[in-house]
């Protein structure tokens, strides 16, 4: 069982140019987050929904991991196992950094979820064209990501290794989603330390033990080494 659960955020993969979520004007590059990321925004206007999914795998290729994904990549390489990394990023920057150890608790944009057989298959492509499933061959699919009212993945395994972590680290997250805005209460009130690294204070900053403010490729590195 891991020792050191680490939580990321949005706020990870900035310096990379991913953009994050929640800036001043409410808006997720231009849209309301009921129009894009809700079950109810995909049945209402489906093209929008994959036209936006589309354009941030198109950006994926276009970015590169930072010091901060390099910096826990470098951890799990003398931690082994005892190191988690839990995700609520869709992208795939954790992994090209070198991290193998990497639950992706929102999905990933990497992947195309089929409505039909319910088989999630690897897609760099588009979907608003409305291709067939690898699988079943139905045309149905949807980006393979959690939207809000549903349930995030893993969330068994991610409850047991904070349940054991001894100790529990935040990057680059607002803490303003749930469930993972709840995991350094429940880390802590079992037993482990608690330590956020963020550009600013998040919605839950006074849980943690201790908070360290700045840019993740400066405190990650700092932290990990
Ligand atoms: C930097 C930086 C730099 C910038 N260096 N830092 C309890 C109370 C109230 C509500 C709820 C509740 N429980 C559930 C809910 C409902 C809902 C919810 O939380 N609503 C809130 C709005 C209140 N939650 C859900 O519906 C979830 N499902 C659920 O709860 O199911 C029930 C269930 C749970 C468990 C077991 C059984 C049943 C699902 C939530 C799905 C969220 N999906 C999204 C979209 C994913 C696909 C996509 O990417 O398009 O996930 S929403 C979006 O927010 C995305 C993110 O992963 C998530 C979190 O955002 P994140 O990463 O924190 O980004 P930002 O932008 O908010 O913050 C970035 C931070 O970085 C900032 O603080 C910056 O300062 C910082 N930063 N640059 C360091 N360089």
């Amino acid at each position: 069982m891991p020792q050191i659960v680490v939580l990321t955020g949005a706020g990870i993969s900035a310096e990379s140019g991913v953009p994050t979520f929640r800036d001043a004007d409410g808006l997720w590059e231009g849209h309301h987050v009921e129009d894009v990321a809700t079950p109810e925004g995909f049945e209402r206007d489906r093209a929008t929904v994959q036209r936006f999914y589309d354009e941030r795998r198109a950006a994926l290729a276009t970015v590169e991991p930072n010091a901060a994904h390099r910096a826990l990549a470098e951890l799990e390489e003398t931690m082994g196992d005892a190191l988690l990394v839990v995700t609520q990023n869709i992208d795939d920057l954790h992994e090209r950094a070198g991290s193998t150890r990497v639950v992706h608790m929102h999905g990933e944009l990497l992947k195309a979820l089929c409505r039909s057989c319910g088989v999630a298959s690897p897609w760099t492509g588009t979907l608003l064209d409305e291709p067939a499933c690898p699988g079943c061959g139905v045309h149905d699919l949807r980006p393979d990501v959690v939207w809000f009212g549903e349930v995030p993945y893993e969330m068994d395994r991610i409850t047991d290794a904070l349940t054991d972590a001894t100790m529990f680290v935040s990057i680059g997250t607002s803490g303003a989603v749930y469930p993972a805005a709840g995991f350094v209460q429940h880390a802590r009130r079992h037993g482990a330390r608690t330590l956020e690294l963020n550009l600013e204070p998040s919605e839950g900053t006074h849980f943690f033990h201790e908070a360290r403010h700045g840019r993740a490729g400066d405190l990650v590195p700092a932290w990990a080494r």
